[in-house]
């Protein structure tokens, strides 16, 4: 019995430390002390055994369990260790390499215009109004003396929600609203989204605009002009001359288009001015009494100027673009550019 247990030492010491992982290890291990494990087998033939051979047998067993659970444990810390560091060893990061970047976004070409025409106005004491863009038919239409049979009414050229609701065609129902619930003076410009049924290579049925309008006693003109001649300074840079041509909008009377000489070729003729050396960038007049009528302003008293633009168009000028489908198409080539 003795040697039995010598040799069931041996082989199950060397068992052990040739597990060359947890898996082995535990498989050793049921191997020796399992329910049919070898040393768990001598334990249950000592009943066999006589009264005066048991004890030093049971002792030897003891020791023998003890020395096994004992060299168990080391080689189970050993590979445990053996594990980590094998994982560190391939999980390592090298922290002195440099960071990959995060792309970032960068700002639509008419955000970045209509951000700056917002500063410019902003500085000369105006504030930025929006409004909803469905519509009723009084704000869009009604109210701005635009008349009943007028063409801009019509299902060809207004998106129409239901017999009095539109996609607002332009930003000026922002204004009446805001002459609705404040009385003069007023500084407001009005950016936002706008919606007309045109769509072709330069005409987007969804597009940008910017209004502004201004209303106090007194107001002439000449307010009108000196504030869109500064305006065009600010946003292309000095020294494009700027002219004044009549025109006529039903919100608006006297009205006027404003020019400015052509940012591309300095007024000499190219084919973004279509060789005149001048772009038509802005429309403009003294608000007509008619549309004060509609917001109870007394017009005697009151009169003031008010302004539109495209904003598609401003960003094409401004930065030289010459496809306004490039601005709807999300390309992030194109975009990335800004
Ligand atoms: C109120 C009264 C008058 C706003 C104005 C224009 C002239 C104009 C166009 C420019 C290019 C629109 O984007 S565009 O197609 N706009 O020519 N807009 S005067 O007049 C107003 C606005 C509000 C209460």
């Amino acid at each position: 019995m003795k040697e039995r247990l010598q040799q069931l030492q041996e082989e199950a010491l060397s068992e052990l430390r040739q597990a060359q992982d947890l898996k082995e290890l535990q498989d050793v291990r049921v191997q020796v002390l399992g329910k049919k494990g070898s040393l768990t087998e001598v334990m249950k033939g000592m009943r066999d055994l006589s009264s005066d051979q048991r004890p030093l047998i049971g002792s030897l067993v003891n020791t023998l369990k003890n020395l096994f659970e004992d060299s168990f444990a080391s080689r189970q810390l050993e590979l445990q260790q053996q594990d980590i560091a094998a994982k560190l060893a391939s999980e390592k990061i090298d922290v002195t390499l440099p960071g990959r970047r995060a792309m970032s976004g960068s700002l639509h070409p008419v955000t970045l215009v209509t951000d700056e025409v917002n500063e410019i106005f902003s500085r000369l004491g105006f504030a930025v109004a929006e409004g909803p863009e469905i519509e009723q038919d009084f704000y869009n239409f009604e109210a701005l003396n635009i008349p009943k049979d007028h063409p801009a009414r019509d299902m060809q050229d207004t998106f129409y929600i239901s017999d009095d609701r539109v996609l607002r065609t332009h930003t000026s129902p922002v204004q009446i609203r805001t002459m609705l619930k404040h009385e003069p003076p007023i500084r407001i410009i009005a950016p936002g989204t706008v919606y007309r049924r045109d769509s072709d290579i330069t005409h987007s049925p969804m597009f940008h605009q910017v209004e502004g309008f201004l209303v106090d006693e007194k107001v002439t003109f000449g307010d009108l002009k000196g504030i869109l001649t500064h305006f065009l300074n600010e946003f292309f840079g000095d020294g494009h001359a700027v002219r004044f041509r009549p025109s006529f909008f039903p919100f608006t009377e006297p009205s006027a288009e404003v020019d400015i000489e052509c940012v591309i070729c300095g007024g000499d003729g190219c084919r973004v001015c279509g060789k005149t050396g001048w772009l038509e960038i802005l429309g403009c007049g003294m608000i007509d009494p008619a549309v004060f009528d509609s917001v109870n302003y007394d017009a005697d008293k009151f009169s003031g100027f008010a302004f539109g633009m495209g904003l598609e168009r401003m960003a094409m000028l401004k930065y030289g673009v010459n496809d306004l489908r490039l601005f709807f198409e999300n390309d992030l080539r194109f975009l990335k550019q800004f």
